[in-house]
């Protein structure tokens, strides 16, 4: 609220500063939280879609708005109706997000939340409104900031293809839901990005102050549903698309200037079957250029629990041009068969030793909302030996030179005219690439892995039965859930899951196998992520890739 009539000025194109005297530099409300103490997680929570027309006992194929017939069958339940086309009651999301507070609010250091606040159904009956979906927005906005940010802890959204009206097409800004969407996250964007904000809705926030930061993208500008965008062509600048880019670049680099890290984070994941092949190919350009600064990559969207690579391969690959790809929404990576027969392939292609320098991996957390699987989120653990507490920044390892990439030869297609004038015969920056730098090997801020927490038994919970998170898998090894050194900033021992949150015979160190770890990564560096998807592809390692296809589906149907 504070900053209402400041953005009345810059929604009129007006700066600031010509128009109130504002004390000098000094932003106008969110001061830098400092939490008191690193805890090394944070939450990664996405795709709420919390519904205000749902009621219980309606039928599935009303999206849970209407009572249809008496059949007992598929019928919507109080808390949710898990793998249903239905969007979140609020008994859900409340439940969810008390959970959060009550459980793991005092456990974690920041909140990276994805995007996709408002319900996606297309029930003809109660169309979608823009004041509904600002509405259901700001609901759960002011419940995070309450939550969270309100007790030091960073709040990130993004903005996700339902979060606005029509879904899927965003114009360039300013526009009446950019400045919407300024007001109603006031409390989460730092005010020195809020004109940016205005203008594209992406905005950085440094989640450990001079130390680690999270970009905030806004994918509408990449996805290629979003009609009303051209999608990063190389021959317009003013693109929203390209603007985004130049923009995120210009970060980096301030960053990595900085000796800083960053997540990136936004709603819609950048792979080739979702963003048009222009902004695809910048993104994955820039983020294997920054990889000695980019320590992960955070998306939402897909409701389907799965990672994948960014490979360099793509840039040197001259498919044929065609900027306006058709197909709507979630769809499948390419070809035919399931989504995860799509990132089998892509992971059996992986060379026997692929260069590191080569990729990056995105992982996509499954959604809040039980269409079409269970609810769930993610608890990240991240490096934090060495960590310097609210202190001046420690002096930071300088990063090595970038270097120019040799072993791309474009220079035949490259005179092709229909790629001139392509972004692939543009991009020859050095890349900054560094077998040293925490996405390659684990040291402060590398993020160490994750544990996912999921309702399985949402079908059971009624009204007066309450539902239950619990832990659905790790990534760890178990052997690290019980360190045995202190490693805190404060000499205290860190845990990455809190051993109150893991099940009782995992509480005690000794166990040697469990369900609940079944990678057994020892970090999510780029060369953990890429074993993990060569192992998944080894046709003998059949029990991991069961594993692997039951998280992205739980059981319900194979999209
Ligand atoms: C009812 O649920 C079953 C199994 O969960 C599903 O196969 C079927 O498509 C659903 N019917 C409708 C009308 O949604
Ligand atoms: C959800 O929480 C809000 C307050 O945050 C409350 O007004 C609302 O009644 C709750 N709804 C349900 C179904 O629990
Ligand atoms: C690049 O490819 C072109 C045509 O395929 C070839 O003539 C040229 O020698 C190659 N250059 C390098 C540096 O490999
Ligand atoms: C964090 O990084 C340091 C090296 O800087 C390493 O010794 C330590 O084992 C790492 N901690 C965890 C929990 O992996
Ligand atoms: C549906 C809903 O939660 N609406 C809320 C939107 O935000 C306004 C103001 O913050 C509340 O008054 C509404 O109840």
């Amino acid at each position: 609220m504070l900053f209402f009539p400041s953005l009345l000025f810059l929604a009129a194109g007006l700066a600031v500063d010509d128009v109130i005297a504002l004390p000098s530099q000094k932003p106008l409300a969110i001061e830098p939280l400092r939490p008191k103490k690193l805890h090394g997680r944070f939450l990664h929570i996405t795709d709420i879609h919390p519904d205000p027309h749902y009621v219980q006992k309606a039928s599935e194929s009303t999206a849970c708005h209407r009572r249809k017939s008496k059949k007992k069958k598929n019928i919507s339940l109080y808390y949710g109706t898990p793998y249903s086309e239905c969007d979140s009651p609020f008994a859900l999301t409340n439940f969810t997000l008390d959970y959060l507070k009550e459980s793991w609010a005092d456990e974690i250091d920041f909140v990276i939340w994805t995007g996709d606040n408002a319900r996606h159904d297309n029930d003809r009956q109660i169309p979608r409104t823009p004041s509904e979906i600002y509405d259901l927005n700001r609901s759960i906005a002011t419940k995070m900031h309450k939550l969270f940010s309100s007790r030091g802890i960073h709040v990130v959204p993004s903005l996700g293809n339902n979060d606005i009206w029509p879904h899927n097409i965003l114009s360039p800004g300013p526009n009446s839901i950019t400045n919407e969407f300024a007001q109603i996250w006031s409390q989460f964007i730092p005010f020195p990005y809020l004109q940016v904000f205005q203008r594209g809705a992406y905005y950085t926030v440094e989640v450990v102050p001079d130390q680690l930061a999270a970009i905030s993208l806004n994918t509408m500008y990449f996805y290629d549903s979003n009609k009303v965008v051209s999608g990063c062509p190389f021959t317009d600048p003013n693109d929203p698309g390209n603007l985004q880019i130049d923009w995120m670049e210009v970060q980096l680099e301030m960053y990595r200037k900085r000796g800083m890290q960053v997540w990136i984070t936004g709603h819609v994941p950048p792979s080739a079957s979702n963003y048009f092949p222009e902004c695809y190919v910048r993104y994955a350009e820039l983020s294997l250029r920054y990889q000695d600064t980019i320590v992960g990559h955070l998306f939402g969207h897909m409701n389907v629990d799965h990672f994948f690579l960014l490979d360099a391969g793509d840039l040197n690959a001259f498919p044929k041009l065609d900027s306006k790809k058709g197909g709507s929404g979630n769809s499948k990576i390419r070809g035919e068969g399931t989504f995860y027969d799509a990132l089998l392939e892509e992971f059996s292609s992986l060379p026997k030793s692929p260069k590191m320098t080569d990729y990056a991996a995105v992982n996509v957390a499954p959604s809040v909302v039980p269409n079409p699987y269970l609810p769930a989120f993610r608890i990240f653990s991240y490096n934090i030996t060495g960590a310097s507490n609210g202190a001046p920044p420690m002096v930071t390892q300088r990063r090595k030179h970038g270097e120019h990439r040799n072993d791309r030869n474009n220079s035949a297609s490259c005179e092709h005219p229909d790629y001139q004038k392509t972004w692939r015969c543009h991009l020859d920056q050095p890349w900054h690439s560094d077998e040293n730098s925490p996405s390659r090997t684990n040291q402060l801020w590398t993020p160490l892995g994750y544990a996912q927490f999921f309702i399985p038994a949402l079908d059971e919970a009624s009204k007066n039965k309450p539902p239950r998170f619990e832990l659905e898998y790790m990534t760890y090894p178990l052997d690290l859930l019980h360190p045995e050194t202190t490693e805190g900033a404060e000499g205290e021992f860190v845990y990455p899951v809190p051993l109150a949150y893991l099940p009782e015979p995992l509480r005690t160190p000794g166990s040697k196998k469990s369900k609940f770890a079944p990678y057994e990564m020892r970090d999510l560096t780029i060369p953990s992520w890429i074993r993990l998807a060569r192992q998944i592809a080894d046709g003998e390692r059949r029990k991991l890739r069961k594993r692997f296809l039951k998280y992205m589906y739980l059981g319900g149907e194979a999209e």
